[in-house]
């Protein structure tokens, strides 16, 4: 791949971040409403992380209108069952699992998300990965939380040798260095957000917002916006052609080559958007009663239905830009 070491700002020189090739990239897909239904599969897997969740088809989905198009076309909404009590001894809740049809690899992917699952025995997440090379061709986890209070978290997940500096130029704070699969449990060198309004019901509570992930051999880098934030870049809030990663601001988490070769550890990804409940995050009966959630988590998310109405993502879009 032919790479321009371009450097765009004198600042940047100051990091012992390279800026590889252009920051500049050009919208290649833009996915909104209806176009959910082409550019991703329902993915019918069961939950590696042993989650309560039923995943189930595209087909299925709709009939059950679990996924639906908005009446204006602008919105997609994927929801849960919010009102079956379930049997302890059948599957778990439905919900839904989408997987983009393309892999990227050096890519910007915006998610402009105006709803996020909330409450109780809730895990979403937005990611990348490639599901038949895990873990040789990584996973970023782009955010992720659980029950609602233990959030805002970005991630990598790799094969072996690869650990990110301690001192980085973020907002967030690093909570593991190690970044392989083999190291920590598979904790993965995660990255906390700081802001109050990237995740759960205090997202929802502001109109949702924006994160963003640009991807390139010399790091990995993960934005969040809030819907009225005043640094919201114009090319983000308008869903333009193209976009300046250069003029974004400081990232909420980096994930630099410095001591992870991120060209030999990452690999094409789909994007992946998911709903599980419980499981082995959110399920641990440590986190679920920390968060002031009643009981057990499987048994909430079996007995109490309606808990689950407020478990939907209200997508607007997702606009993929490359080089
Ligand atoms: C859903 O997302 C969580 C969080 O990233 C992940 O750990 C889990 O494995 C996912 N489950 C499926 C089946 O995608
Ligand atoms: C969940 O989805 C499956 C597969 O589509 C379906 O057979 C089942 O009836 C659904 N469960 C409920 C409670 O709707
Ligand atoms: C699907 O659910 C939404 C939200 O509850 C509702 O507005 C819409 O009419 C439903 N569509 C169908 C076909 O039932
Ligand atoms: C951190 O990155 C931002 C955005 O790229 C830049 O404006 C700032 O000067 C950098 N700070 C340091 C200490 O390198
Ligand atoms: C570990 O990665 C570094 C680059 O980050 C590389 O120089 C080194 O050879 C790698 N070690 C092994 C055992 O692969
Ligand atoms: C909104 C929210 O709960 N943010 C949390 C993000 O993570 C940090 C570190 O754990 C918490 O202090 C914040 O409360």
């Amino acid at each position: 791949m032919l790479r321009l070491f371009a450097l765009y700002s004198t600042s940047l020189l100051t990091t012992s971040l390279l800026v590889s090739a252009s920051s500049v990239y050009t919208l290649s897909n833009e996915v909104i409403g209806s176009a959910f239904l082409s550019d991703f599969v329902w993915e019918t897997i069961a939950d590696p992380t042993h989650g309560r969740a039923n995943y189930i088809s595209q087909a299925d989905a709709l009939a059950q209108n679990l996924s639906y198009v908005s009446e204006d076309g602008n919105a997609f909404i994927l929801r849960t069952d919010d009102t079956t009590t379930l049997r302890a001894s059948g599957v778990g809740r439905n919900s839904t699992r989408i997987r983009s049809v393309a892999t990227y690899t050096t890519h910007v992917a915006v998610f402009d998300i105006r709803h996020m699952p909330q409450g109780c025995g809730t895990w979403p997440a937005v990611w990348e990965t490639n599901r038949y090379d895990w873990p040789n061709s990584g996973e970023v986890d782009i955010f992720e939380g659980a029950n609602d209070v233990r959030p805002n978290l970005s991630s990598l997940h790799t094969s072996a040798n690869c650990t990110m500096p301690a001192q980085r130029n973020m907002t967030g704070t690093a909570t593991s260095l190690q970044c392989s699969v083999l190291d920590n449990g598979n904790q993965g060198c995660g990255v906390l957000s700081k802001k109050a309004n990237n995740y759960g019901p205090a997202f929802n509570a502001a109109g949702g917002g924006w994160y963003a992930l640009e991807r390139t051999n010399t790091y990995i880098r993960v934005f969040f916006w809030g819907r009225n934030d005043a640094t919201v870049p114009s090319d983000v809030k308008k869903g333009k052609c193209c976009v300046d990663t250069s003029a974004w601001g400081t990232p909420v988490a980096v994930f630099p080559s410095t001591s992870c070769d991120l060209d030999s550890h990452f690999g094409e990804n789909n994007i992946i958007i998911n709903l599980t409940f419980c499981g082995d995050w959110a399920g641990a009966p440590s986190l679920f009663t920390k968060a002031g959630c009643p009981g057990t988590c499987v048994d909430y998310v079996n007995n109490n239905p309606s808990a689950f109405s407020n478990a939907y993502w209200d997508l607007g879009a997702v606009r993929v830009y490359e080089q």
